[in-house]
């Protein structure tokens, strides 16, 4: 049976599909494919994880100053303790000032209001939201880091081009030859990132998302608690006395001349003012910035992804990251250092004595964080699974909710194209591959089958001659880098006009020439009514030139709404299923059976 298959300026070609001989050809092709999917592992050997990617590490980290000078952080330690040695001889040159003294008599620090008297004390659930924010917090920036060293460089514009970063602790770019992503990822040690070895992005994103969700739920039970019992008023300034209250005790610590602690009834200004910006600014700009890295969001909402585009997203997430440490250091500094049994009791005992039970629980629970710290890496390297599993069920709701935000071309256009687009993945070597390349890919063929009704079998001629679909979009790779591209092809709702996908299909199964890092073809598949979407395309072209070897020729997939690791370049096949079960290790996708990926990723 021949079908028409029309083009407006290309005319129209004939294609023959569909005899059953046909579709006995295209089936085997598909069985054929099958055969080169592989499994992944269960347990992490760390020789051979990621295909035996040997472990790397970075540089120090160096903050980009003018075009191309590079400030090392590393001078920040020396340059602190001098700062930290010249504010203390500042606070006592200023304290011998009589009007300072005077601002200090009529400011002391603490502003003790009459309902903050009646509402002295903490009660149990502050100390145990306490301690399960600083125990969640733990898993959430050790995974961060992980994640950061993935791509160790950060940028302000969507274009992640080499040399523009503002931040990196990793070598230049090697622009004189292809280096991917992948390759430029670092290694953290074992029990600094989580889990610990390079490019395991997949697993320490489970982490970081999954404890996440935990970490937000826990954040929202205390705004609850902490305004329907008055305690906001312990850390929301109600009066401007707040700030030369502030700047009283800064001068009072810095001259070493410490002021009384009234920590029981209401803290102090400066206490007040950080511990307003880090619960009130710095956690909500945490959720914030990590959304304005979602690819479903972003490529919805244009208009706030214009201003807050993923880099400058991943950008203020880091620096969230830096204000939470900053925080953590000196706030822990300073419970040891006024008092810290009286201090103890008041967060982890719920009293204003001097006994020991503070310390007794404090020792319980740090003992508590130090095991689970220490056993954290090691477990997720034994049971990757596990972690993928119980992540998933954290956070899959989330970004299954995100995946409906369908939305239509037209945010960018050609002044938007990013001048460098990195590279990711590994190319493919087979003979079959090689073969097809060399001779323009006339004799490309590809592959469509499955639980369709009509299975068909497209030449690039053939896709040539299908209605034409364009579209600049913005690429968001799993590592975190970005560009922008213009891609043209074939729609995939032209796809599934021509091919009738049947009922029961549920997933659509892209197949490439190209094996995964760690052997076995690479693979991915896409819910079926993403593949309705606007945006969701096979692209022959980049730019307005045809598909690169190193992007993907012939053939790539977008899908928008998800992450870069599932739109497949160098694909052969493409096969409609019922169940992901039925497909390679069963978990969506090459990296998600191989390197615990998810095989939802819309953010
Ligand atoms: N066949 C195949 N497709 C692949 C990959 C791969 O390794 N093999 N890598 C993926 C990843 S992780 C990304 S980010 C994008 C990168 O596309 P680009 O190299 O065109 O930028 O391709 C995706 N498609
Ligand atoms: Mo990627």
């Amino acid at each position: 049976m021949t079908e028409q298959l029309s083009d407006g300026d290309a005319g129209s070609i004939e294609l023959d599909h569909q005899t059953s001989r046909d579709r006995g050809r295209l089936d085997d092709e598909v069985r054929e494919i099958h055969d080169q999917l592989t499994v992944g592992e269960d347990v992490i050997e760390i020789g051979s994880w990621a295909g035996s990617i040997p472990q790397a590490y970075g540089t120090a980290p160096h903050v980009r100053v003018g075009r191309d000078r590079w400030f090392n952080l590393l001078w920040l330690i020396p340059m602190s303790l001098v700062a930290l040695v010249l504010s203390v001889a500042l606070g006592k040159a200023l304290r011998d000032i009589p009007a300072v003294e005077a601002f200090i008599t009529r400011h002391p620090g603490t502003i003790i209001t009459p309902s903050a008297q009646e509402h002295a004390g903490f009660p149990v659930w502050l100390n145990a939201q306490h301690f399960l924010n600083l125990f969640l917090m733990t898993f959430i920036i050790r995974a961060g880091w992980q994640i950061l060293a993935d791509h160790p460089r950060l940028y302000w514009t969507r274009h992640s081009t080499p040399g523009k970063e503002w931040f990196r602790f990793q070598k230049p770019v090697h622009t004189d030859r292809m280096w991917t992503a992948k390759q430029d990822s670092i290694t953290l040690p074992r029990h600094i990132g989580l889990p610990g070895i390079r490019h395991s992005i997949g697993l320490a994103r489970w982490w970081h998302l999954g404890v996440d969700v935990l970490w937000l739920a826990n954040g929202i039970l205390f705004y609850i608690l902490l305004f329907s019992t008055g305690q906001w008023r312990r850390i929301i300034p109600t009066t401007w006395e707040v700030f030369p209250n502030a700047i009283s005790t800064m001068i009072q610590y810095m001259s070493l001349n410490w002021p009384a602690e009234h920590g029981w009834v209401a803290y102090n200004g400066l206490q007040l003012i950080t511990y307003f910006i880090t619960v009130f600014v710095a956690a909500p700009a945490a959720l914030l910035s990590g959304l304005g890295m979602s690819p479903a969001l972003s490529t919805r909402f244009r208009r706030v992804s214009m201003v807050l585009s993923i880099q400058v997203a991943r950008s203020l997430h880091f620096l969230v990251m830096c204000w939470f440490l900053f925080f953590i250091v000196s706030h822990v500094t300073m419970v040891f250092t006024t008092g810290l049994v009286v201090n103890l009791n008041h967060m982890f005992a719920a009293r204003d004595t001097k006994s020991w039970v503070g310390m007794a629980i404090f020792l319980i629970a740090m003992t508590a964080v130090t095991a689970a710290w220490f056993a954290a890496s090691p477990f997720t390297l034994r049971h990757p699974r596990v972690v993928q599993r119980v992540g998933f069920a954290l956070i899959g709701p989330f970004q299954r909710l995100f995946e409906h935000l369908d939305s239509s071309p037209g945010e960018y256009s050609d002044k938007d194209l990013s001048p460098y687009f990195w590279h990711n993945g590994r190319v493919p070597d087979s003979v079959e591959y090689q073969l097809l390349q060399r001779e323009g890919f006339e004799d490309y063929r590809l592959v469509v089958d499955g639980l369709v009704e009509s299975p068909v079998g497209l030449g690039l001629a053939d896709l040539h001659a299908l209605a034409h679909h364009e579209q600049t979009t913005q690429h968001f790779c799993i590592q975190g880098w970005s560009g922008v591209a213009k891609w043209g092809g074939v729609s995939m709702q032209t796809i599934l006009d021509l091919v009738h996908p049947l009922p029961e299909a549920e997933w659509v199964v892209f197949y490439s020439f190209g094996e995964g890092s760690d052997g076995g073809l690479y693979y991915d598949a896409h819910p079926i009514d993403q593949m309705s979407y606007e945006l969701t395309m096979l692209a022959y072209d980049m730019n307005g030139e045809p598909l690169s070897f190193g992007h993907g020729a012939p053939l790539r997939l977008r899908n928008e709404v998800q992450l870069g690791f599932k739109q497949v370049k160098w694909i052969k096949g493409i096969e409609f299923v019922h169940d992901l079960s039925e497909v390679g290790g069963g978990f969506g996708g090459y990296n998600e059976d191989h390197e615990f990926f998810g095989y939802r990723q819309s953010i």
